[in-house]
């Protein structure tokens, strides 16, 4: 019963050159993580053929010249001519904004939300866009550039009218190649780590589908048979394989992850879950492939469900008499991995960083199937070892939250007397004035010293860290609680922990990680990340947490010197000052003076900050589990793979 499209289910709205004018309304900000929006704005229309059941294979090629492009196997964008404009669907589709690959609400699919501007953001913010579309044993193609007219740029103009090339084509599809604007974003570098984290997410969230990922920049191979780098991203089992990845270094409760699937007024819900040994939950939620970092009503509907269901197999198991008290939801997460991906219409965001779902009717829907779903997998005598392990854990956790609520109060009774000893550590600053303030946590004693040295004491406060921090994820919270280092940051931050944060008693807005930049500097970064990401969340996503970036390299050349951030940088100043010049690599922040790491890092008008976002603090999770787990070889490859924070992530968010 398949409805059949053509270029008159398009609606069409309005021109393109206000998206130039004003690039920010559209796609937020002209940044690195804007050039990889509008990426994804055409990735989301391939990932829609897909979702729909029309295609199965997704390509996106990188190449030398600046431009990307994107194919899929669907069944091609509309080429017949809109009757009353005379426009064809491909026209319409590059031209006319919020008709990219939107169609009337009956055939509306699931795309939209934080992208779903639509292609047409996309040509607007290009130099040139080409599409070619396959049908028909034909190869239809349409070109579009942005070009000064009357001395006004003009976006996406159509260089000629959709038309057979006549080249037979025995496959059908679409492909689009852009180059992005120059001009228009701050960085038109496409990142390779950031591309790939992403199509492997969405391999994960849409089963069965290949996405293929060939980077031309990058030759791999021995000298004789050079080849692009490519990377294949395909997950059959789809969610249970995304959460069996988030649990590769730990040890899990049982084999194969609890795989829900299911449609309920109009909203498609898939759950895949899994406990391990660790303490802390991990549920992963997605909204029309778009991560729902703060959560929202499908995780509440999610939680409230699953509290339940559980609560009342306590009871049928005899686990719980008549007259003692449920237990809480927290019981049944601790060391819950979970990825909850549901599809809807009409999603609305809310939150700070807009990354929570709002609507009402998700909670009831996923509660609804997350329930009915449950049940019958509990009923199911195969599975009773699977509840078993479920129940007895929940049990345990239920009798140390009681244990630990006791020994909270205790720790609560002492603070004030332990504060005073906590803070020794700490050199304060002299002003007075949070939102002035700048706390740096430094690793190490030595660096902790010449930080001391370097300071503008008025506003910036050292805190040296001795040892590593604890693991936040691995350990309880009484423990987290117990470990020295970071009881000196609670208590120097001010704020309070978890239920008691509060952001108005922090004593410094600006929070300063300093580590050096090596694994170990990494790891530490990561742990304090993942920190801060459990019990101070909001921390993060008010902004108020930065990496300091302390220069890798220093080259000179007689009386000339310059700082270097990175190995592109490097490579760059290299060609210019010629081969005469000389490098040092600095390893660490101990082999700074005071005078140079004043200058390079901490000088509010000369250093570089990268502001962590929620979706650094949830990767930097990833990272610690990883760090901290027992495979070796995995560990090595993560860390070579992940634990470059640099200028060029497009998550990262670049400040003085
Ligand atoms: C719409 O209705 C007719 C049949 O095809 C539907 C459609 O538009 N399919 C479609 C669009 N498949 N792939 C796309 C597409 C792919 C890329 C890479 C970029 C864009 C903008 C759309």
């Amino acid at each position: 019963m398949q409805k059949n499209y053509s270029a008159s289910d398009i609606k069409i709205l309005e021109g393109l050159d206000a998206v130039r004018t004003r690039p920010g309304m559209y796609i937020g900000t002209t940044s690195s993580r804007g050039l990889h929006h509008i990426l994804w704005e055409i990735v989301d229309n391939a990932m829609d053929e897909a979702a729909n059941g029309f295609a199965d294979s997704i390509a996106v090629e990188i190449f030398t010249d600046g431009s990307i492009s994107v194919s899929d196997n669907g069944r091609g964008i509309p080429v017949d001519i809109h009757p009353e404009t005379g426009y064809s669907g491909v026209e319409v589709v590059f031209t006319q904004l919020h008709a990219g690959g939107k169609f009337d609400n009956e055939s509306y699919t699931h795309s939209g939300g934080l992208h779903g501007v639509g292609a047409s953001v996309t040509n607007a913010l290009s130099e040139w866009l080409t599409v070619e579309v396959y049908k028909h044993q034909t190869t239809y193609r349409m070109e579009f550039e942005s070009r000064l007219e009357d001395g006004k740029m003009k976006s996406g103009v159509p260089k000629y009218k959709l038309f057979d090339t006549g080249v037979s084509s025995e496959h059908t599809g679409t492909m689009v190649r852009f180059k992005p604007d120059k001009t228009v974003f701050e960085t038109v570098n496409f990142s390779l780590d950031t591309i790939s984290k992403r199509l492997k997410e969405l391999a994960f969230l849409n089963k069965g589908v290949k996405i293929t990922l060939t980077d031309n920049r990058v030759l791999t191979g021995d000298i004789n048979n050079k080849k692009p780098l490519s990377r294949e991203f395909y997950y059959e089992g789809g969610i249970a394989d995304y959460v069996k990845y988030l649990n590769e270094t730990k040890s899990p409760a049982f084999d194969t992850p609890i795989h829900l699937i299911g449609e309920h007024s109009k909203i498609h819900f898939e759950v895949a879950m899994q406990y391990t040994d660790a303490y802390t939950e991990n549920i992963f939620s997605y909204v029309n492939n778009i991560p729902t970092s703060e959560g929202g009503m499908h995780e509440t509907g999610f939680k409230m469900a699953l509290t339940k269901v559980l609560n009342d197999q306590l009871r049928k198991n005899g686990l719980l008499k008549d007259k003692e008290s449920n237990l809480l939801g927290d019981d049944f997460r601790e060391g819950l991995t979970a990825v909850l991906s549901i599809k809807m219409q009409n999603i609305q965001f809310e939150g700070q960083t807009k990354t929570k779902l709002g609507n009402p009717e998700a909670k009831t829907a996923v509660d609804h199937m997350t329930q009915e779903g449950l049940e019958k997998y509990f009923a199911d005598a195969k599975n009773k070892p699977v509840l078993d392990a479920i129940l007895k854990k929940a049990l345990l956790a239920a009798r140390v939250r009681e244990a630990a609520r006791k020994e909270k109060e205790i720790v609560r009774a002492q603070k004030s007397i332990e504060n005073f000893n906590l803070v020794g550590k700490l050199s304060s600053c002299t002003g007075k004035k949070p939102e002035l303030n700048e706390l740096f946590i430094v690793e190490g004693d030595s660096a902790g010293g010449t930080a001391k040295q370097a300071r503008n004491r008025s506003f910036q406060a050292i805190l040296p860290l001795r040892g590593k921090p604890l693991n936040a994820e691995k350990s309880r919270i009484d423990k987290v609680l117990a470990n020295e280092e970071i009881r000196t940051i609670i208590s120097a931050l001010g704020c309070g922990i978890s239920g008691d944060f509060n952001v108005d008693d922090l004593n410094y807005h600006k929070v300063i990680i300093l580590s050096d930049a090596d694994q170990d500097g990494a790891h530490i970064r990561a742990i304090l990340l993942t920190f801060f990401f459990r019990y101070m969340k909001d921390l993060i996503s008010n902004g108020n947490v930065y990496i300091g970036l302390p220069p890798l390299y220093k080259i000179s050349r007689r009386d000339v010197s310059e700082y270097l951030y990175d190995e592109v940088a490097l490579a760059e100043a290299r060609q210019r000052l010629g081969s005469t010049a000389t490098i040092q690599r600095y390893k660490g922040l101990g082999e700074m003076s005071a005078e140079q790491l004043w200058s390079t890092t901490m000088d509010p008008n000369r250093r570089t900050l990268v502001r962590v976002s929620i979706e650094d603090a949830a990767s930097a999770e990833k990272l610690v589990s990883v760090l901290m787990g027992d495979a070796v070889e995995l560990r090595k490859n993560y860390i070579i793979e992940n634990a470059d924070f640099n200028k060029e992530d497009a998550f990262s968010e670049i400040v003085k």
